[in-house]
């Protein structure tokens, strides 16, 4: 597939999709085209069987993204982001994958940036990565998740801090508040997601899916029946053949040979 506003790769040995923002000239703004090619690859990425995980970056290593498309942003009216709602179906559309996601964030992670980067499973981050939503500025307030899944993340107080002052974390604040998960030395990011990547593609690609949706619906529910949730999960993987392999292979000591196809 070809695209215009983003870069995309596939490794097949290692079952790594990695996705680049390529706007780096408009700090990879998150216009409605950009986003509607991404929903596209990941799309695309998630219905291939080799797919086991998928990075996102951002070209040019001064942002991941600077957020939505300010100067597109700018000519929409009331009526259209109703009648349209808004690209909403496009941005979501990350938060939807079934397979693991990595953030890998360089730069600035602002605005629409900062919720594309938490609508994925795990952001590690340079140590020049700024995280912030800044949109009280333009008099707007966050459209993706950033009120919501900020204050989920990092607590109330600095989430209510980040949207009505616009301050902006450090990657080093941001690893302490847990929104990211590890900060290395900004040029070996990269390096640092997609070895994450390869790891978490080279495990059971069906119980990563598994992992994921019960993590994640930790976010949606109540405790008891989020652990209800990750009891029944548990109960139903003895049923996959992944479980019974792992299980096999660690009592035989011998590797795992796992059902990725
Ligand atoms: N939109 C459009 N253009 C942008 C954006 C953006 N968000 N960010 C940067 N650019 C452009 C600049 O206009 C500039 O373009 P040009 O060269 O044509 O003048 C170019 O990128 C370079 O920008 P700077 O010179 O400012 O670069 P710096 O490295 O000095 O600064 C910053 C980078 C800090 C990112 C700065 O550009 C900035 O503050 N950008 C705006 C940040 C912001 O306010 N983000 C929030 C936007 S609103 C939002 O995201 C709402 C999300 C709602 C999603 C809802 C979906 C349903």
């Amino acid at each position: 597939m070809s695209y215009k506003l983003i870069e995309t790769n596939l490794d097949e040995v290692t079952g790594v999709a990695s996705i680049v923002l390529n706007r780096p000239e408009q700090r990879n703004a998150l216009s409605s085209e950009l986003m509607t090619e991404l929903s596209e690859a990941i799309e695309h990425f998630e219905g291939l069987p080799v797919v086991g995980c998928i990075v996102i970056s951002g070209k040019g290593g001064k942002a991941f993204a600077g957020g939505a498309d300010i100067k597109e942003m700018a000519g929409r009216t009331y009526s259209q982001n109703y009648k349209d709602n808004f690209i909403t179906a496009n941005w979501e559309r990350v938060a939807q994958c079934r397979k693991p996601t990595i953030a890998a964030v360089s730069g600035y992670a602002l605005g629409g940036g900062c919720e594309l980067a938490m609508m994925c499973d795990i952001i590690v981050a340079g140590e020049n990565a700024k995280f912030g939503q800044p949109e009280i500025n333009l008099a707007l307030l966050p459209g993706a998740g950033g009120t919501q899944r900020l204050t989920r993340f990092i607590g109330k107080s600095t989430a209510m801090d980040m949207c009505l002052t616009g301050r902006m974390l450090t990657a080093a604040e941001a690893l302490s508040l847990g929104l990211v998960s590890r900060v290395v030395p900004t040029d070996e990011l990269m390096d640092l997601a997609l070895d994450m990547a390869k790891t978490i593609a080279s495990k059971s690609r069906m119980t990563a899916m598994m992992v994921k949706e019960a993590v994640n619906t930790a976010y949606e529910t109540s405790l008891s029946q989020g652990v209800l949730f990750e009891r029944r999960a548990f109960h139903s993987v003895f049923a996959t053949g992944d479980a019974k392999e792992g299980m096999t292979a660690f009592t035989e000591n011998r590797p795992p040979r796992w059902d990725n196809k």
